[in-house]
């Protein structure tokens, strides 16, 4: 399709204005066919790109191995420009937003030359449901666009819903790699240096300018930037929510459903949670979403989510049949691997896959590998960082309402880390404050890998939102609380905290987490069906030690040990967050939240 055949006026002005900046050789209006993603995964194996798969193991497949230095999101070079620096918060960059569009003005000055511009009209949730948003991501790189296939709906159909003055959310992205006449990409990943990077955001104008990376959450830009930055800052002013969460279906024996989410920061295995396979009989559990979801109430007074994304942006390395088979199936077929390890005959590898490296390998710079498990120093065939795409309807447990335009009503939140010490496996809030406490002072064990803070201590990353809220965390805090006055806690869901990740004092693993974790699942769906009571405990309701089912690998020890009130730590953990983290967020800090440390405190003391 054609800029001139846009019919929305806004839009094809903003087209016009990108073209005269930018620069580039043709413009293509995605329509997103079939056809359109094939010529799009074509021209990047033209460009030698991408590395088509063997198609009898794997149809439909093709591997990308990015620039070394464009692995991952780049959270120093991501900028929330508000009008007012207090606006974006002490844990978000800063820039003036009339000085970063200049800025970024002469970088996008000619920076599609040689290129085709892609112009990828794409919804955030089904397409026409009244919690999607509209957004058109204005790109030059075909990988982009074959990505924003999978991960959102694309085309077409999206720009009938926006009709001639429809609202949506603009989105400029260019890998800030011009190219010569006749110049091709030749096999080298186009991207611009570091210092010339910027993903920026402006939550005032609703806007997305993302340049000089190609990768992921930098430039897939409906994910990280638009659902969750800048619907952040939306669902603020428009009193709903946007948040980094898994969304669950959970059936009992019985077969009544409840549907729950949950936020966990990385590394706590949310995309495994999202897939889980449960061992308690009788249970099921079907996937909703694995990353994002957007909240709103309904006429009834209870929250109902959608997941606005339409495939899986997973971590490769230690996805495996033990530990996500439905993963495992969705990427079977169709999929577009980055940075994972090639096999000699065309298929894919990574680290914690659970076999070994089947021969020879290519590893994700490009180079020969040969597994060598004596040599603890050898570098990882995968990049740790190593993503599957993959579309979302080919998850063997997707649940049949995922795409319901109505959304789906939300019994539970849920959040987790990983947490060795003092948090018990599960905690219910006791109100709705106290559900938003236990939100703010989520934080994870800092791994080795971490080279920034000591091994052993605790990162927090309030509601998993550190890197994704557009606007002051202080504010946020407030916001939650709020949405706790817009209903009734009847009708608000309940809150738990949960932690898969306890460990004895030698190190041991407590808890054998994976589909074992149905248990605590089971638990919180009775609870939010009067189905079971409770202790009344100093940091919640916990479950009464007959209330969960032991796993067979668990002694009864452990067991108590796992749903027992750690006073002295718990006393620990109040301090640190008084001292150490609340005190980050400075005069924005809810009173509410001080007030429901000095209760928990009180009654830890009693
Ligand atoms: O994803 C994980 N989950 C959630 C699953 C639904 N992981 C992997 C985290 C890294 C991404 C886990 N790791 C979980 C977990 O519940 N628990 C653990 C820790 C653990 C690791 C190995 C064992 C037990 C616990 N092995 C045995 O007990 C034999
Ligand atoms: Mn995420």
């Amino acid at each position: 399709m054609n800029v001139n055949d846009l019919k929305h006026a806004g839009l094809k002005k903003w087209v016009e204005e990108a073209v005269a900046l930018m620069t580039p050789d043709s413009v293509e209006v995605c329509d997103g066919s079939q056809a359109e993603y094939d010529r799009m995964i074509q021209s990047t194996i033209d460009a030698k790109l991408a590395i088509p798969l063997n198609s009898s193991i794997r149809p439909g497949c093709v591997l990308f191995r990015s620039d070394p230095s464009d692995v991952a999101r780049v959270e120093n070079r991501t900028y929330i420009a508000s009008e007012k620096e207090e606006d974006a918060g002490p844990t978000n960059n800063w820039i003036d937003p009339a000085q970063l569009k200049k800025t970024m003005k002469e970088l996008y000055s000619g920076c599609m030359k040689g290129r085709t511009m892609y112009v990828i009209p794409f919804s955030m949730g089904p397409v026409g449901s009244d919690i999607a948003k509209i957004g058109i991501e204005i790109t030059d790189s075909a990988y982009v666009v074959a990505n924003m296939h999978i991960m959102t709906r694309v085309g077409s159909k999206v720009l009938d819903v926006l009709g001639t003055n429809g609202e949506f959310v603009p989105c400029y992205h260019s890998v800030g790699k011009p190219l010569a006449a006749g110049e091709s990409d030749n096999g080298v990943w186009p991207c611009a240096p570091i210092e010339h990077k910027y993903i920026s955001h402006f939550p005032e104008t609703r806007e997305i300018w993302s340049y000089g990376s190609g990768y992921g959450g930098n430039a897939l830009l409906g994910k990280k930037c638009l659902a969750l930055r800048i619907a952040t800052v939306l669902a603020r002013d428009e009193g709903w929510l946007a948040e980094h969460m898994l969304i669950l279906k959970i059936t009992n024996p019985e077969g009544e459903s409840r549907y729950v989410t949950g936020a966990f920061p990385s590394a706590c295995g949310k995309t495994n949670l999202a897939m889980l396979i449960p061992t308690v009989p009788g249970w099921k559990v079907e996937t909703v979403g694995d990353d994002i979801a957007w909240m709103k109430f309904g006429k009834d007074g209870r929250l109902y989510a959608i997941n606005p994304e339409a495939g899986f942006f997973g971590v490769a390395p230690g996805t495996s049949m033990e530990s996500n088979p439905n993963a495992m199936h969705t990427i079977e077929k169709n999929t577009i691997f980055t940075n994972v390890a090639l096999t000699e005959d065309k298929d894919i590898w990574w680290e914690g896959i659970g076999y070994d490296a089947p021969g020879k390998l290519i590893d994700w710079n490009g180079n020969e590998w040969v597994q060598d498990k004596g040599n603890k120093e050898q570098k990882p065939a995968a990049h740790p960082n190593a993503r599957f795409t993959g579309p979302a309807k080919q998850c063997p447990c997707v649940a049949k309402e995922w795409e319901d335009p109505a959304g789906v009503p939300i019994s539970a939140f849920l959040f987790g880390g990983r947490r060795p010490k003092t948090i018990p496996l599960v905690n219910e809030a006791k109100s709705w404050i106290h559900g938003v406490f236990m939100g703010s002072i989520v934080g994870s064990e800092v791994t080795a890998a971490a080279l920034d803070v000591k091994a052993g201590t605790i990162r927090r990353d309030p509601f998993a939102m550190l890197p994704f809220c557009g606007y002051h965390m202080g504010d946020y805090f407030q916001h939650w609380i709020n949405i706790g006055n817009k209903s009734t806690e009847d009708k608000l869901p309940k809150i738990f905290f949960v932690n898969w990740f306890r460990k004895t004092a030698e190190g041991k693993w407590l808890w054998p987490g994976y589909g074992e974790n149905s248990r605590v699942l089971a638990w919180i769906f009775n609870r939010c069906a009067g189905k079971v009571g409770a202790n009344e405990t100093a940091i919640g309701f916990m479950p009464k030690p007959e209330d969960i089912t032991r796993p067979e690998s668990v002694s009864e020890d452990d067991m108590k040990e796992l749903l027992t009130v750690d006073t002295e730590g718990w006393k620990a953990e109040i301090a640190d967050i008084r001292a150490n983290h609340y005190p980050k967020f400075g005069d924005k800090l809810p009173k509410e939240l001080f007030a429901e440390l000095d209760a928990i405190e009180k009654r830890l003391n009693a």
